[in-house]
């Protein structure tokens, strides 16, 4: 038999996990647990490279746990670890840090959003939070890299750095491939259709989280910004619509066509109130299981620590053979 090929991705703990990062990430990685040997990390060091309020990153942590699992990526297949838990990724992005530029760091796109309006307060860890990514999918010799339209960027430098570091030595890593899903690659705010919907709006009617009532998710999908224009269709100069299109089509898997032709002549109440009832249907059983399980916070716990087992041996493999590489001695 084959071996199968190996996925990572994560999501950070930075707050509560949003329709975006579902349809943009957890829901395709479901599918993909059955072809690829996965690994689905929260990748909490990542999210501490802005402020977090200790309390809440705990809580988001086991939250994002929760619903990876709730979702149903199965730890019997896939392997669902905390970062912190595997101190080979901090020792990596050290390693790689001496094989990567200021230059290409500099030009990625979101450092630059990320940065902008922080003036002298931003942290050196977000400046270099595309290596820590790098050594993340790095050590687990990873083939395949599924990701949001955002981080596509961040891909490219892992390439990048692995490649120079495999021509400077001799081959040490797999160089990943990014898989940008076509449907739900980019979700937007409820509020402001211009900009994705992220974790860290201040305006919470612009993100539906994973674990909001299903009263809360029909009355943001009511107040979701639309236009003058009354007509369900896709179109650039009604990107509210567009965006609320989208999102029923990466739901229920109908085509914009059959959307528009199933609104033909109906008004947007109609439409959202169909909506919210869709994201209802999708959410809240994710929301009860997710809820449930942090009701026993020792087993996730448990389970966390029996993942973060296999991930430490697998990344210790890796980082073992790299320091050997770089002239590092072992005992
Ligand atoms: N709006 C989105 N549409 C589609 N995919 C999205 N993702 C995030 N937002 C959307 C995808 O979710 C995965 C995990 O993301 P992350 O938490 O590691 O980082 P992020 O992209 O920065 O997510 P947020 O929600 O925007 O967090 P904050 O506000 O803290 O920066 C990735 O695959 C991402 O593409």
């Amino acid at each position: 038999m084959n071996k199968k090929q190996v996925l990572f991705s994560g999501i950070k703990p930075s707050g509560d996990i949003t329709l975006g990062n579902y349809l943009g990430a957890i829901k395709n990685w479901v599918d993909l647990q059955n072809d690829y040997d996965c690994y689905f990390s929260i990748v909490d060091l990542h999210a501490i490279t802005v402020k977090q309020e200790p309390k809440d990153l705990r809580k988001s942590t086991l939250e994002i746990m929760a619903i990876y699992i709730a979702s149903g990526i199965d730890i019997k297949k896939s392997t669902i670890f905390i970062q912190s838990h595997v101190p080979a990724h901090t020792e990596c992005s050290w390693l790689l840090n001496c094989y990567s530029y200021i230059g290409e760091l500099s030009r990625m796109t979101q450092y630059k959003d990320t940065s902008k309006n922080k003036d002298q307060n931003v942290s050196v860890g977000l400046f270099d939070y595309p290596v820590l990514m790098a050594s993340d999918i790095l050590l687990y010799q990873t083939d395949l890299v599924p990701v949001g339209e955002d981080q596509k960027q961040h891909i490219e430098l892992t390439r990048d750095i692995a490649t120079r570091f495999n021509n400077l030595y001799s081959p040490t890593f797999k160089i990943p491939t990014p898989s940008i899903p076509k449907a739900g690659a980019r979700i937007m705010g409820l509020q402001d259709p211009t900009k994705k919907m992220s974790k860290s709006d201040e305006n919470e009617n612009g993100c539906i989280y994973i674990l909001d009532s299903d009263d809360v998710i029909r009355r943001k999908i009511n107040k979701a910004v639309t236009d003058t224009v009354g007509i369900v269709q896709i179109s650039d100069d009604q990107l509210g619509v567009k965006n609320l299109i989208n999102i029923y089509s990466v739901v229920t898997g109908l085509s914009f066509n059959d959307i528009e032709e199933k609104y033909k002549g109906k008004n947007y109440s109609h439409f959202k109130k169909d909506l919210g009832d869709i994201l209802v249907a999708e959410l809240s059983p994710i929301r009860e299981k997710a809820n449930s399980l942090l009701q026993n916070k020792d087993e996730l716990l448990k389970i966390a620590k029996e993942n973060s087992d296999k991930a430490n041996y697998v990344a210790q493999k890796t980082l073992r053979k790299m320091k050997k590489k770089i002239g590092l001695i072992s005992l």
